[in-house]
């Protein structure tokens, strides 16, 4: 038989979980839930929000853990709303983000996710990133959370994320290849 091994994944937002837990049951992670309250820091880096997340976690959590901060980059935005993605989309959400890019024709943006996970205190911090290129779509297209609705990879067929099915989205997002480093790191250790 498989063993198993236990990773804790600390966070708020119960879409992660549902994600996380199949592709990392493909690297023989079984994925727990640990909803701690934290605070998160405002800063122009994912790496900083999610580090100072995981080192707060971690002073009274004593099981391997992660936390992964994600953002929504626009490139006609410089950027925005990249790692105030979770306030922006709490206030304009996503008929506000088409609405910002009404006319543009630079629709580029990206989506990336950053782990910070801990095997015990007495192991480093580990990072690992992944992103995903796209489209902001120009309506919002399909039923779906967050920014699925308007984000079209461009590794796809043209469907937005939340036109596709979860299987779908996990071949090629951005948690997905972050998560697949996690998993591919967890093997050898
Ligand atoms: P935790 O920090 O507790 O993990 P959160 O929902 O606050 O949960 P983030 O700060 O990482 O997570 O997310 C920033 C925003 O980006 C938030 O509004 C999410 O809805 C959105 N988001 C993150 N990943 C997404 C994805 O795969 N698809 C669509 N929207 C996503």
């Amino acid at each position: 038989m498989i063993e198993m091994r236990r990773v804790y994944f600390a966070t708020g937002n119960p879409h992660k979980i549902e994600e996380a837990k199949l592709i990392l049951r493909n690297y023989n992670v079984e994925l727990a839930h640990l909803n701690i309250q934290r605070i998160e820091i405002q800063s122009p880096d994912l790496v900083d929000i999610a580090t100072y997340s995981l080192n707060q976690i971690v002073k009274e959590f004593k099981q391997p853990v992660f936390v992964e901060d994600t953002g929504l980059f626009i490139d006609s935005l410089n950027g925005f709303p990249g790692p105030f993605s979770s306030y922006v989309f709490k206030t304009l959400g996503n008929k506000g983000i088409i609405r910002l890019l009404r006319g543009e024709n630079n629709r580029r943006a990206v989506f990336k996710t950053v782990i910070a996970f801990k095997e015990s205190d007495k192991t480093p911090i580990k990072i690992f990133i992944g992103e995903t290129s796209g489209v902001i779509a120009e309506d919002i297209r399909g039923e779906g959370w967050g920014y699925d609705p308007v984000f079209i990879p461009l590794e796809g067929d043209g469907r937005t994320y939340a036109e596709m099915s979860l299987e779908e989205k996990n071949k090629l997002s951005h948690r997905f290849k972050a998560l697949k480093l996690l998993g591919e790191f967890l093997r050898k250790v």
